[in-house]
């Protein structure tokens, strides 16, 4: 019986020693360890033995059964610790790598001089409003001192949705809007930038949806002079400090008086050249003194309050910036147009 079991030990042992994986020690631990092992079966026989052998072969069937477990133990121990190394190796990240390149975008041309000209304006105490792009027949023309007639509100020119609602067509009814909003008390001072909408054909120079910047300042004692330095200070920030502004008589139904606004050509210094067409000045932008009509129709008394009211094109001062010659390049989306205004 001693000699079955040492057997039993030493057959184990090798099992054991043998068990490549987690799942062959198992088989080995249940067939040795279980109940309905070989080990049992050893003391089961005890009963035919003698008194003096029972405690003997009892306890060596113990220690028997004690050292496989103890093998057992360590090398599921030692198969655990290979499966974790096993596994660390498979999963190692190769830091050193080179990473996929992250393809980043830049902000359209048009959004880069809107942004531009806003911080300008918010510098000196304006604020950005802005407002719906499908507008009412009212706050588009007829509170602009557009009445009805008037040859600017022809059906040929605007896009209709119907009689009474279009497609703004210029970002003033934004300001008429928000000088109603301040119910006739100044101060009021904001630009608005923002898309428009004009029936036209799309060339090199015309396109039927642009972009518009106003301005707009309301309070007591407004005068022209302060359109003028405004302008002046503006132009300076946006072109170069050595610019000069020059006012020419126009006419807008929305102010009076009206004036073209004409920068000095940053590109010659006003000598002439092919930027300025030789005259040493380009036309930026329309201003002028607010119309009575506009502030009385928006709730201002016309006899406290004045204004002074100007508007450009960003599509136009990019070009001129960028020496862009065809106004449709901002809006066909050629990545090797876009991409040419990538900041550093
Ligand atoms: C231009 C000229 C201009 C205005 C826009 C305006 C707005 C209100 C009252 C009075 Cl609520 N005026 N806007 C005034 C003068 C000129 O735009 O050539 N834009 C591209």
């Amino acid at each position: 019986m001693q000699e079955q079991l040492w057997k039993l030990r030493d057959e184990a042992l090798e099992r054991i020693q043998k068990a490549a994986d987690l799942k062959m020690l198992n088989d080995v631990r249940v067939s040795y360890l279980g109940k309905k092992g070989p080990i049992t079966e050893v003391l089961r026989g005890m009963g035919k033995l003698s008194k003096e052998e029972r405690p003997k072969i009892g306890a060596l069937a113990n220690e028997v059964r004690e050292v496989i477990a103890a093998e057992i133990a360590k090398k599921q121990e030692k198969l655990e610790q290979e499966e974790v190394e096993k596994k660390l190796a498979a999963e190692t990240i190769d830091v050193t790598l080179p990473g996929r390149p992250v393809h980043i975008g830049n902000p359209h041309p048009i959004t880069s001089v809107i942004e531009e000209i806003e911080n300008l304006f918010l510098g000196m105490g304006y604020e950005v409003a802005e407002g719906p792009e499908v507008e009412t027949d009212y706050y588009n023309f007829e509170a602009l001192n557009l009445p009805k007639g008037h040859p600017a509100r022809d059906m040929q020119d605007s896009f209709y949705i119907t009689e009474e609602i279009l497609m703004r067509t210029h970002t003033s009814p934004v300001q008429a809007r928000t000088l109603e909003k301040h119910k006739g008390k100044g101060p009021v001072k904001i630009i608005c930038p923002g898309k428009v909408y004009r029936r036209d054909t799309d060339d090199a120079t015309h396109s039927h949806q642009f972009t518009q910047i106003e301005g707009l300042v309301v309070d007591e004692n407004i005068r022209m002079s302060d359109l003028k330095g405004t302008l002046e200070v503006f132009a300076k920030k946006l072109f170069g400090k050595d610019r000069e502004i020059r006012l020419r008589p126009s006419f807008f139904p929305f102010t009076e008086p009206s004036v073209e606004v004409d920068v000095s050509c940053f590109s010659c210094g006003k000598k002439g050249c092919s930027v300025c067409k030789g005259t040493g000045w380009i036309e930026i932008l329309g201003a002028g003194m607010v119309h009575p009509n506009v502030l009385e129709m928006a709730g201002f008394d016309s006899k406290k309050y004045r204004g002074f009211a100007f508007g450009m094109g960003p599509e136009r001062i990019a070009m001129l910036k960028y020496g862009i010659d065809d106004i449709r390049h901002f809006y066909t989306n050629d990545l090797r147009f876009l991409k040419q205004f990538k900041q550093a």
